[in-house]
C-alpha cells in the first residue's frame, strides 16, 4: 500500500500576518485540507519563467534562455531575451487590459439597458456624476434630460472600446503636457479591442522583434486601461449605484455571524452585488431564513467588488485575496457566490469540503464541481435569489463545526477622487487647492498609491502594511484600493487615530480635516480616481504640469495578477514612478530591463522600480517623491528634517 502522504508542519504565522487568516489555516490543516499558502510553499516558482526568459509563443520551442548568462543563447527563431522578455509582459498588460475593459464593457452594457428602459433592477442613482463624467468629455448638459445626456454618454464610452482610429474619450482628462508627451511617442490609445487585437498580433511569432517597439504598444494598451475600461467602469458604476462617500465599514472574518446564514459575494462587477444586496433584504427571503432556525441572513464580501460595496454601502468585507479559501474553513459560510477575476480553482475543493454551496454566475466564469447559475442582468434576481434560496437550505444542514475567528476591524472607507475635493476644501470651495497647498507647505510630503494583489510568495499583507506605515511616519499621504486597502483595515490604518503613526506634518493636517492617513478608494478599477485625482492635483497649479512632474509614486507589494502589471504599467506610462514587490518578469542588466527601469523615465513618462524588502521599497519611493519635490522648488527644511532610512536603522541597531 502506498505510503499515505504526511501533511508538513508549517508555522502558519510565517505565511500570513492576518491573524483571522493564521487562525483559519490552523484549522484547515487540522481537517485535513490544503490552501494555495501550502501549494506555494511545495511548488517552488520555475526560475526560468520567474525571469521571463522562456518563450512559448510557436512550437519550434519552448525555449529556454539561460536567466544567469541571459545574452549566451538565444531562442530556436534567433529571438534574444529582449524580445522574449518583452513579448511575455506585453501578453501580460494584454490580458490584464482585456480584464479591466470587458468588466468596464459590462458595466456599459448594463448602463445601456437602464437608459434604455430594458433594465428595470438598477436605475441612474447619480445624476450628478452624470454629469460632470459627460461635461469632462465635452458632452452638452445644461437644460438637457437626464436620458439625453446619459445616451450621449453611452455612444461616447462605447467608443472606449470600438474606436479604430483617434483618441479614446477620457483622454480629454489627461491634463494637455502629458498628452502631448503621449502623442510624442505615439501611445495616445485607441479602443481597447484594437490596442489588444494589435498586441497580440505583434507579439507573434515572427512579428515586432524590437523591445523598444513591443513596450511602445504596451503603453498604449495600458493606458488603454487606465484611462479607459477601467475609468469607464468606476463612473458608470458610480452613476448607476452611487459615488462612494465616506463611511465606517468593518472588515474581518468576524463579520460572519454563526447564527445567520452567511453569504458571500467574491469578484468584480458590482452589478451581482447590488441585486444580492436587494436578495438578502426580501422580507419573504428573510422570513424563509427565519423559519430554517436562522436569526437573519448575512451578506458579506471579498476582494474587489467587496471592497467596492464597502466603499459605496458599508457591506462588510471579510477578507482579500489570500483569505478567499480558508473563509470556507470557518464552517459558517452557507454559500459563496463569484462571478469573475481572481477566484482561485482550489474554491471549488474547499467549498466541497465543507459543504458550502460554491455558485459561479458570469458565463465567461465556470469552474468545475461548482454549481452555475447564471447571472442575466435583464432578470438579475432569478440568480440571486436562488443562491440565497440554496444557501438557507445549506443552513439548515450545516455538516460540521463553525468556527469564527472573532477579529473585525472597524475604519472609515469610501473616498472618492471627488470626495478628497470636498473633504479638504470644504462644502462651498471644494477642490484640491489645499492638498496641494499642504504639498507645497511640505505638511505632506507627497502621495502614494499602493494598491494590488496579495500572493502566497510573500508573507500575507506584510508587505503591504509595512510600506504604508513607513510611507505615512514620513508624511506620505496613501491612498488605497483592492485587496491593499483591506490588509491595511485589518492593520488598523484606516482609522482617524491612525494619524498618531503619521509624521508630524501629515498627522497635523489628518486631524484638521478629521481624516486617516490611509484612504481607500475602492475595488482595483478604482485605480482610475488615482489617475483623475493626479490630473486635478496638475490642473490646481503650483505642481508642474504633467503627471510626471508630480510627487506621486504607486506601489504594489504583494503583486500576483497580469492586471496588476497592467495597471502597474498605465502608472508608469501616466508618468508615475511604480515599484513592485515579490519578483520582477524582466532580468536586471537586459536592455529590456533598463528601458522599463529607466529609459520611459528619459522619454518622459514614468518608470518601474523593484523591492522585496517594505522598508526599501517605501525609501524608493519616498527618494522619488522628493526628487519631483527639488525639481519643483518645494524642497524646504522641513523635509530635510524627515525620518529617513538612515535614521530609522540607527533606531534598529
Ligand atoms: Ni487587483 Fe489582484 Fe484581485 Fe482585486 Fe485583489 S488580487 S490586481 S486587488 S481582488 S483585482
Amino acid at each position: 500500500m502506498a505510503e499515505e502522504k504526511k501533511a508538513k508542519q508549517y508555522n502558519f504565522r510565517d505565511f500570513s500576518m492576518c491573524e483571522a487568516t493564521v487562525q483559519m489555516l490552523e484549522k484547515a490543516a487540522a481537517d485535513g485540507v490544503e490552501t494555495a499558502f501550502q501549494r506555494a510553499a511545495e511548488m517552488k516558482p520555475c526560475p526560468i519563467g520567474a525571469d521571463s526568459a522562456c518563450c512559448k509563443h510557436c512550437f519550434m520551442g519552448p525555449c529556454r534562455l539561460n536567466p544567469k548568462d541571459p545574452y549566451a543563447k538565444v531562442g530556436v527563431c534567433g529571438a534574444t531575451i529582449d524580445t522574449i522578455a518583452a513579448r511575455n509582459f506585453a501578453r501580460m498588460v494584454a490580458s490584464g487590459c482585456a480584464a479591466h475593459t470587458d468588466h468596464g464593457m459590462s458595466m456599459l452594457d448594463v448602463f445601456r439597458e437602464v437608459v434604455n428602459g430594458r433594465i428595470a433592477d438598477y436605475k441612474i442613482k447619480d445624476e450628478e456624476k452624470l454629469r460632470t463624467v459627460a461635461e469632462s468629455i465635452g458632452i452638452e448638459t445644461a437644460g438637457r434630460e437626464v436620458k439625453e445626456i446619459a445616451l450621449d454618454l453611452y455612444h461616447e464610452l462605447e467608443r472606449t472600446y470600438t474606436q479604430v482610429e483617434g483618441e479614446i474619450p477620457f483622454v480629454k482628462r489627461v491634463p494637455p503636457k502629458t498628452v502631448e508627451t503621449w502623442r510624442k511617442l505615439g501611445i495616445v490609445p485607441r479602443g481597447s479591442m484594437r490596442e489588444i487585437m494589435e498586441i497580440m498580433h505583434r507579439t507573434h511569432i515572427g512579428v515586432d522583434q524590437h523591445y523598444e517597439n513591443i513596450v511602445k504598444q504596451c503603453s498604449r494598451t495600458a493606458l488603454a486601461d487606465g484611462w479607459g475600461g477601467s475609468m469607464v467602469a468606476t463612473e458608470i458604476s458610480d452613476i448607476l449605484f452611487g459615488t462612494p462617500k465616506p463611511l465606517v465599514g468593518g472588515v474581518n472574518m468576524g463579520f460572519l455571524k454563526e447564527d445567520h446564514v452567511n453569504v458571500i459575494v467574491h469578484g468584480h462587477e458590482p452589478n451581482l452585488f447590488e441585486s444580492m444586496i436587494d436578495s438578502v433584504n426580501d422580507p419573504a427571503l428573510v422570513e424563509k431564513a427565519k423559519e430554517a432556525g436562522a436569526a437573519g441572513i448575512n451578506l458579506v464580501g471579498m476582494c474587489c467588488s467587496g471592497a467596492e460595496v464597502l466603499s459605496r454601502h458599508g457591506v462588510p468585507h471579510v477578507g482579500n485575496f489570500m483569505s478567499t479559501e480558508v473563509v470556507i474553513a470557518t464552517g459558517a459560510v452557507d454559500a459563496m457566490a463569484v462571478d469573475v477575476q481572481c477566484i482561485k480553482q482550489g474554491l471549488s475543493t474547499m467549498a466541497k469540503c465543507y459543504g458550502t454551496k460554491f455558485f459561479t454566475t458570469n458565463p465567461r466564469a465556470k469552474i468545475e464541481g461548482a454549481e452555475h447559475i447564471e447571472f442575466h442582468e435583464h432578470t438579475p434576481r432569478s440568480c440571486t435569489d436562488k443562491v440565497v434560496q440554496l444557501a438557507i437550505e445549506r443552513y439548515k444542514n450545516r455538516p460540521g463545526r463553525v468556527v469564527i475567528p472573532q477579529r473585525r476591524d472597524m475604519g472609515i472607507h469610501g473616498f472618492s477622487h471627488e470626495y478628497i475635493s470636498y473633504m479638504l476644501g470644504g462644502t462651498f470651495r471644494g477642490s484640491y487647492v489645499p492638498l496641494n497647498e499642504n504639498i507645497i507647505n511640505g505638511r505632506i510630503r507627497g502621495l502614494a498609491g499602493v494598491v494590488g494583489c496579495t500572493n502566497p510568495r510573500v508573507r500575507h499583507d506584510y508587505v503591504h502594511v509595512e510600506v504604508v506605515k513607513e510611507l505615512i511616519r514620513n508624511n506620505v499621504l496613501v491612498v488605497q484600493t483592492g485587496c491593499s486597502q483591506i490588509a491595511l483595515a485589518k492593520a488598523g490604518l484606516m482609522k482617524p487615530d491612525a494619524a498618531v503613526l503619521a509624521g508630524d506634518g501629515l498627522a497635523e493636517v489628518c486631524e484638521t480635516v478629521g481624516m486617516p492617513p490611509v484612504l481607500g478608494l475602492g475595488s482595483c478599477v478604482d485605480n482610475s480616481r488615482i489617475l483623475i485625482a493626479c490630473a486635478e492635483m496638475v490642473r490646481t497649479g503650483g505642481l508642474g504640469e504633467s503627471i510626471a512632474d508630480l510627487p506621486v509614486a504607486g506601489a504594489a507589494p504583494e503583486w500576483m495578477s497580469e492586471k496588476a502589471i497592467s495597471i502597474g504599467h498605465y502608472f508608469v506610462a501616466s508618468g508615475l514612478y511604480t515599484v513592485f514587490g515579490v519578483g520582477f518578469p524582466a532580468i536586471k542588466g537586459t536592455k529590456f530591463h533598463k528601458l522599463l527601469f529607466e529609459g520611459l523615465e528619459e522619454l518622459g513618462c514614468g518608470k518601474w522600480g523593484f523591492a522585496e524588502d517594505p522598508i526599501e521599497m517605501a525609501h524608493l519611493m519616498i527618494s522619488h517623491i522628493d526628487k519631483k519635490r527639488e525639481a519643483l522648488g518645494i524642497m524646504g527644511e522641513r523635509e530635510r528634517k524627515l525620518f529617513g532610512m538612515e535614521d530609522r536603522r540607527a533606531m534598529e541597531v
